[in-house]
């Protein structure tokens, strides 16, 4: 959304309560735990301070600052629990839907899901700042021509893969809604923290990268043809980032 003023910017994240969101619930066991349990919290936008809880689900879009490794968290590791969870497992991650009070909040913008994990240095994932190498467990893109699959959806589910080896690992979603305007692709990313269970495997994960600074804005799946803005040709489309690890 481009904005001219801070009352439009106000007027517009009002009229589009259900437009941005937040994965603040991990998936774990078949439940939906609790919202900023497991996922560490993040701050508001200060642009929309005045939209109080909200203001948390404003997008961002500068793939180069920060926002890009855990949202907008600074330092809430500590606060937040770490979920046990068994490789080999379904996980997933939900928006909220009561922030901003409206439950039938659904994902609007149109683009993939991807899911990272990182391995937490001496297993303390509550203060790891997400700076070491991540690597890819799941996509999920478009559907059909003119489709993406999570398109209308609460929520994203994956595969831990099996031989996931054991350990404390920030687990990071990053949807977003790719553009033909170069930069203004626009980024929904949050981070939890898990402790794997397992056996782990012979084959390491594979195909890191870092963020930010792993994906470049000119990349076919961020800065994208007007046809595929258009919801056109989106079989083309592919998402930014190393092979998923499948394990
Ligand atoms: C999920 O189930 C496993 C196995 O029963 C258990 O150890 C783990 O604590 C559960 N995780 C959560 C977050 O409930
Ligand atoms: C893609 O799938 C959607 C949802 O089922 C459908 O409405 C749309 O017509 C499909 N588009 C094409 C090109 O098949
Ligand atoms: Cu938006």
């Amino acid at each position: 959304m481009k904005t001219k003023s801070l009352l439009i910017s106000l007027l517009a994240l009002i009229q589009t309560t259900n437009a941005h969101y937040t994965f603040a619930h991990l998936i774990v066991n078949d439940t939906i735990t609790p919202k900023w349990k497991y996922v560490r919290d993040v701050a508001g936008d200060p642009k929309y301070a005045s939209a109080g809880e909200y203001a948390k689900t404003a997008p961002f879009k500068d793939i180069y600052s920060a926002n890009m490794i855990c949202g907008r968290e600074s330092g809430s590791g500590p606060k937040t629990s770490v979920a046990t969870v068994i490789a080999g497992s379904e996980l997933g991650f939900r928006i909220a839907t009561d922030i901003g009070g409206n439950a039938d909040a659904v994902i609007t913008h149109e683009g993939p899901g991807q899911v990272y994990m990182s391995k937490a240095p001496n297993d303390d994932v509550e203060h790891y700042d997400g700076k070491g190498d991540w690597f890819k467990i799941a996509a999920q893109a478009q559907f059909n021509d003119t489709t993406y699959l999570l398109y209308g959806e609460k929520e994203m589910r994956f595969l831990l893969p099996e031989s996931t080896p054991p350990g404390k690992y920030l687990l990071r979603i990053e949807q977003f809604q790719p553009s033909d305007q170069l930069g203004e692709s626009q980024w929904y990313v949050n981070c939890a923290q898990i402790d794997v269970r397992g056996p782990g495997g012979a084959n390491p994960p594979t195909g890191f990268v870092r963020f930010p600074g792993g994906y470049d804005m000119f990349d076919t799946g961020i800065w994208i043809t007007q046809a595929q803005q258009n919801h056109q040709k989106l079989m083309d489309y592919y998402p930014p980032g190393p092979d998923i690890w499948y394990g």
